[in-house]
C-alpha cells in the first residue's frame, strides 16, 4: 500500500513537471513552430499507429499458437465432429474479417495523415459502396446462422424423435447422480417428495419400471451406443456439459431436459489420441450454480459394450432387493403426484 502512495505521488509530480513544461514551451511557439510541432506530433501518431497494427498482430498469432495445445482434442460424439467444422468455419471468416478491417483501419490512419498538400476527397452518396457493405455483412451472416440453425435441429431433434439407452443425470447442489434402466429399457417415474438419504433422487417404488433402475455415481457409456440423457435437477438451474462430446444441456427444476448422441472413442482411445495416458473425460456443471459450483463434477468413462454390460451388473440397484420400506414406500398421494418420465 506504501509503495502504491509514493508511486502515485512520484507518478503525480511527473504529470504536473509535464504539464508545467509543454505550458511553457507552447508558450514559446510562434505560428511556423506550432505547425512543425504539430506535423512532428502526426507523424509520431502515424507511425504509433502503424507499430500498434504489427505488435498487435504478431501477439494475436503467437497466442493462438502458444494457447492452442490446451483446446479440446478431437470431438469424441458423432455430432460433435459437425460442430467442430462450423466452429471452424466461424474462426475462417471473424479472422479473414478481423484482418481486413484492422489492417485497413490501422495502415490507413498511417498512410493518409494530415498533409497540408493533400485535399481530402469529398463525395456526398454513393449507393454502391453502401449496398456492398450492406449485402455482404449480411449474406455471410444469414449464411452462418442458417447453417447453424441446421446443425442444432438435426441435434435436438433426435432427442424428440429417437429412443436411446436412457441415462438419467440428476443434478443438486453440488453433486450429479445417474441412474441407468435394467433389462426393461425404461427409468422408473420419480418425485421429489419421495427422496430420502437412501433414495436421493426420488425414484418411485410402485413403479414396476424402477425395479431394475441402477444408480451410479459416475457416467458410464458403451462406444458407439446411441445416448440418450435423460436430466432433472433437484434444485436450482445447472447444466450438464460434457466438453469432449461437445454436448450441453441445462438441468432444469420442474421439468426434463434431453440430449442424444453416441460417443464414438472410449477413454483408452483417446487416451492414445491425446498421447496422454493420464486422460479422462469429465461431466462438469456449467451454470453457476452456488458456492461449490466450481467443484460440480462427474467422472465419465467410455468403454466397449462388453465392458459396459459387466459394469453396469456390478452396480447397486436403487432399491435393493431387501427394500427398507421405511426409506423407499410412498403414499397414494405421493404416487398421484408422481412426474413422469417419458
Ligand atoms: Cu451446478
Amino acid at each position: 500500500m506504501n509503495i502504491l502512495l509514493i508511486l502515485a505521488v512520484v507518478f503525480g509530480t511527473l504529470v504536473l513537471v509535464r504539464l508545467a513544461n509543454v505550458a511553457a514551451i507552447a508558450s514559446k511557439l510562434s505560428e511556423e513552430n506550432e505547425a512543425a510541432e504539430q506535423e512532428s506530433a502526426n507523424r509520431w501518431n502515424s507511425i504509433g499507429m502503424l507499430t500498434f497494427l504489427i505488435v498487435g498482430l504478431i501477439t494475436m498469432f503467437y497466442l493462438i499458437n502458444a494457447y492452442s495445445p490446451l483446446m479440446l482434442p478431437v470431438s469424441a460424439s458423432e455430432h460433435g465432429v459437425a460442430i467442430d467444422n462450423l466452429m471452424s468455419v466461424n474462426w475462417i471468416v471473424l479472422i479473414i474479417t478481423f484482418l481486413i478491417t484492422q489492417i485497413l483501419l490501422f495502415f490507413f490512419a498511417f498512410k493518409y495523415k494530415f498533409n497540408k498538400n493533400r485535399r481530402s476527397f469529398y463525395f456526398y452518396d454513393n449507393n454502391k459502396l453502401e449496398a456492398i457493405w450492406t449485402i455482404i455483412p449480411t449474406v455471410v451472416l444469414a449464411a452462418l446462422i442458417v447453417t447453424g440453425m441446421r446443425e442444432w435441429n438435426d441435434i435436438t431433434n433426435k432427442s424428440d424423435k429417437m429412443e436411446g439407452l436412457k441415462i438419467q443425470i440428476y443434478a443438486k447442489q453440488f453433486v450429479f447422480t445417474t441412474r441407468y434402466t435394467g433389462a426393461d429399457k425404461n427409468l422408473g417415474k420419480t418425485n421429489f417428495r419421495l427422496i430420502t438419504d437412501a433414495n436421493p433422487i426420488g425414484v418411485d417404488s410402485t413403479d414396476k419400471a424402477s425395479a431394475d433402475d441402477i444408480i451410479s455415481n459416475e457416467l458410464v457409456m458403451p462406444k458407439g451406443g446411441e445416448i440418450e440423457l435423460v436430466i432433472n435437477s433437484r434444485d436450482v438451474i445447472h447444466s450438464v456439459y460434457l466438453p469432449h462430446f461437445r454436448v450441453q444441456m441445462n438441468a432444469v427444476p420442474g421439468m426434463t431436459t434431453r440430449f442424444f448422441f453416441k460417443p464414438t472413442m472410449t477413454t483408452v482411445e483417446m487416451q492414445k489420441e491425446t498421447k496422454n495416458p493420464k486422460f479422462e473425460y469429465v461431466m462438469l456443471c456449467n451454470k453457476v450454480c452456488g458456492v461449490a459450483h466450481y467443484n460440480m463434477k462427474m467422472p465419465v468413462r467410455v468403454v466397449e459394450m462388453d465392458e459396459y454390460n459387466k459394469w453396469l451388473k456390478s452396480q447397486p440397484l436403487v432399491f435393493p432387493l431387501a427394500t427398507d420400506s421405511t426409506t423407499a414406500a410412498p403414499t397414494a398421494t405421493m404416487a398421484a403426484a408422481t412426474t413422469v418420465l417419458k
